[in-house]
């Protein structure tokens, strides 16, 4: 069953139709109301009255995070503020935070993809819905808030963070569905097996979970600690926060997006051409019903890939790989490129590590040196040292058999390494810049 069928089963001709003439109205909005916009377009010979066929999206100029920052703050918001209802913001990667005005009507249609999102996931109005997402300025916390709650569960807005005091609630309460940050999830888990409250003995069924790459194995240890299922969900603060893709319950193997909203595309990073269904580049989003701000061709720096098939649960909205990088957070190291995800992949299949590691990048002479720590199982430490530096190389040797580059290896001790409680940091690069 899905939350709306007439927009998350539309037929590809309708939705077609539909979208052009949503992205219609939101050219000429911009070209009216947003004098940035407006020179884009008009550089790019889009006149007001917007484009005939939706192929010729690809004439629309983009957008990228530089505008948005040179923008700052409501530089592009279409809107004066009396008309705008909430503002959330996340920080920006360098220095200045990135903005995302809301109107009244805004408000509501995001409310309406989160209730996709959280509906898709197999929760109903009957279920307890524990939210220990970032509530704030972070989109994550309230965008699950107005979803949980328009689909009528019983929302628990615990927020992320007193894990001890989540694990009490979840038991207390009987909370049926989490949502959280993936990494926050294993934090949880972990905490639960060391107070004798596994999750796995808890009414807990299904856990929404995103925010932050994460991989299938890391999926499967959640899934396997907690003894739920798992859904990924996509979203980001420039097109409203979460609701922009999310996993059905019944196939889990792909984002469906809710292109009534939004338009995805895929582009290859360097010639900017956009790619057919099933290859792999940066999603670029455009959003066609937004009014404070909407954000044409919007270059998102994910790296994913798009797929029209017929799903289990009977949506034909797009589906979305999981994002495999970003186009900013790929490592180049000694002229390899390497995904922070693919060395968490090849982790899964270490049995004596845990999934909690940091990669620290750092020149050495000319050369750079990719450095792992990652937390070893007890056992390997009750073993002794010979076991340690065996578990070493056998990591070293598995990345470098499957990568190609050698990385130094050191085992940490249990709970050494950082615990995260919202998006975790996975890498540090030291090198000059
Ligand atoms: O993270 C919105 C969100 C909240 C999504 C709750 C899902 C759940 P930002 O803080 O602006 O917004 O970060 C957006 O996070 O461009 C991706 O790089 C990354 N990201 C978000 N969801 C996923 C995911 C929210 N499911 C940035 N898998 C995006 C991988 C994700 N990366």
């Amino acid at each position: 069953m899905v939350w709306n069928k007439e927009f998350e089963c539309m037929s590809p001709e309708d939705l077609q139709r539909f979208q052009l003439k949503k992205l219609n109205e939101t050219i000429l909005w911009l070209y009216e109301l947003v004098p940035p916009y407006r020179k884009k377009l008009e550089e790019a010979s889009i006149r007001s009255e917007g484009i005939k066929r939706l192929e010729q999206l690809q004439e629309l100029p983009f957008t990228v995070k530089g505008d948005l920052m040179e923008n700052y703050p409501f530089g592009l918001c279409a809107l004066p503020l009396k008309d705008v209802v909430r503002v959330h913001a996340s920080s920006g990667t360098t220095g200045k935070p990135i903005t995302g005005p809301y109107t009244a009507r805004d408000m509501d249609h995001w409310t309406e993809c989160m209730a996709r999102v959280i509906w898709a996931a197999g929760v109903r109005e009957d279920d307890i819905f524990q939210n220990a997402f970032g509530h704030g300025l972070f989109t994550g916390g309230m965008g699950f808030h107005q979803g949980a709650t328009r689909i009528g569960c019983t929302v628990v807005p615990t927020s992320s963070g007193m894990t001890e005091r989540q694990i009490l609630l979840m038991k207390d309460f009987g909370a049926d569905a989490l949502g959280c940050t993936p990494s926050y999830a294993l934090t949880i888990a972990e905490r639960a097996e060391e107070i004798g409250m596994p999750i796995k003995d808890l009414k807990l069924r299904v856990g929404l979970f995103g925010a932050e790459p994460w991989t299938n194995a890391m999926r499967s240890e959640i899934e396997e600690r907690m003894g739920i299922k798992a859904t990924n969900n996509y979203g980001l603060t420039e097109l409203g926060g979460p609701g922009t893709g999310f996993e059905c319950i019944e196939a889990r193997d792909g984002m469906h997006i809710n292109e009534d909203h939004f338009i995805a595309e895929i582009i290859d990073p360097l010639t900017h051409k956009v790619l057919a269904l099933g290859e792999t580049g940066e999603l670029v989003l455009t959003a066609v019903q937004r009014r404070a701000m909407p954000l044409l061709r919007f270059r998102t720096k994910d790296i994913t890939s798009l797929t029209r098939e017929k799903c289990a649960c009977g949506r034909t909205l797009v589906k979305m790989g999981r994002i495999v990088g970003r186009t900013d957070d790929m490592l180049i190291i000694n002229g390899v490129n390497v995904f922070p995800s693919q060395i968490e992949s090849l982790l899964k299949d270490i049995p004596e590590v845990e999934m909690q590691y940091l990669l620290v990048v750092r020149k050495k002479k000319h050369l750079d040196e990719l450095s792992l720590r990652v937390e070893a199982r007890k056992e390997v430490y009750e073993a002794g040292r010979e076991k340690i530096a065996w578990v070493e190389r056998k990591i070293d040797n598995h990345i470098k058999g499957i990568m190609g580059i050698h990385v130094v290896v050191e085992l940490a001790a249990p709970k050494a390494l950082k615990r995260s409680e919202g998006k975790a940091v996975r890498v540090i690069d030291e090198r000059p810049k």
